[in-house]
């Protein structure tokens, strides 16, 4: 899975990951097939359509087929095993039917990846290292014990969330976990003011220099006029960000 993000990001050009965190889900798909030539992911959160159907998924699917980005299901599993296995199987969702990537919290210990990966098919995952809201309780140690955690489950943990509001722990996240694995870095706008509700934002190319290799971005690009050409402001920042840091 992680050479297959690398070519995608390669190819496209793009280390950009889009937040589709719309309700409604041909709001999801019209955005996505809009964008879909700029990112190499779309990040969704199903269970916030309030109109959901199975067609939904295989929709998606299908767009992600045709322009050539991957689908990752932002479930933030943080269960017990036999839980988990549920909820990422079964359920009206049936995630691991049709998601690329998912996400879990290393908190509860191993076991959440031995009950994600019992019911698994497809799908790759990338733990929370760090997350963005102010205040969070995710530190240094933490977020080793998780890069730990996943070396230890490397068949199956191809990544993981980290945070550009504590670069210092970034870079020993990045230092620890080395090019063998994704650090995905979510709170990204290109004019950080703040949501009001402890969101933390940085700039595509803070986010790379920290150490990111792609760049989350919401409502920067959903909430704007033209989800287009702001795709594209994005796409640009981020790849250019990372071919300087790569020549650095
Ligand atoms: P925004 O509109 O760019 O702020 O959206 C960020 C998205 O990334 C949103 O879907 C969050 O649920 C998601 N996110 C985040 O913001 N911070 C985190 O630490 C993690 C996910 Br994990």
């Amino acid at each position: 899975m992680i050479a297959k993000v690398r070519a995608i990001i390669q190819e496209k050009e793009s280390n950009l990951c889009v937040a589709a965190d719309f309700t409604k889900c041909e709001k999801v798909l019209d955005l996505a097939e809009k964008i879909g030539d700029e990112i190499c992911m779309l990040k969704t959160h199903v269970d916030i359509l309030e109109d959901f159907t199975p067609d939904f998924p295989k929709k998606l699917r299908a767009l992600a087929d045709r322009q050539n980005f991957l689908i990752f299901e932002d479930r933030k599993f943080a269960d017990i095993g036999n839980t988990v296995s549920l909820q990422f199987g079964g359920g009206i969702y049936h995630i691991s039917e049709w998601a690329d990537l998912i996400n879990a919290h290393s908190i509860v210990g191993e076991g959440i990846i031995d009950g994600l990966k019992k019911v698994n098919k497809n799908s790759a995952l990338i733990l929370l290292a760090q997350m963005t809201p102010e205040g969070n309780l995710f530190d240094e140690s933490y977020a080793l014990k998780t890069v730990a955690m996943a070396q230890e489950n490397s068949d199956f943990v191809v990544g993981f969330i980290g945070s550009s509001d504590r670069p210092e722990v970034l870079a020993k996240i990045r230092a620890a976990a080395g090019e063998d694995f994704l650090i995905l870095t979510p709170g990204i706008k290109l004019s950080s003011e703040s949501d009001g509700l402890g969101q933390t934002y940085n700039t595509p190319e803070k986010a790379i220099q920290n150490g990111a290799d792609i760049i989350i971005v919401g409502r920067g690009i959903y909430e704007s006029a033209d989800p287009i050409s702001e795709a594209e402001k994005y796409r640009a920042a981020g790849w250019n960000s990372m071919r300087k840091s790569a020549n650095e």
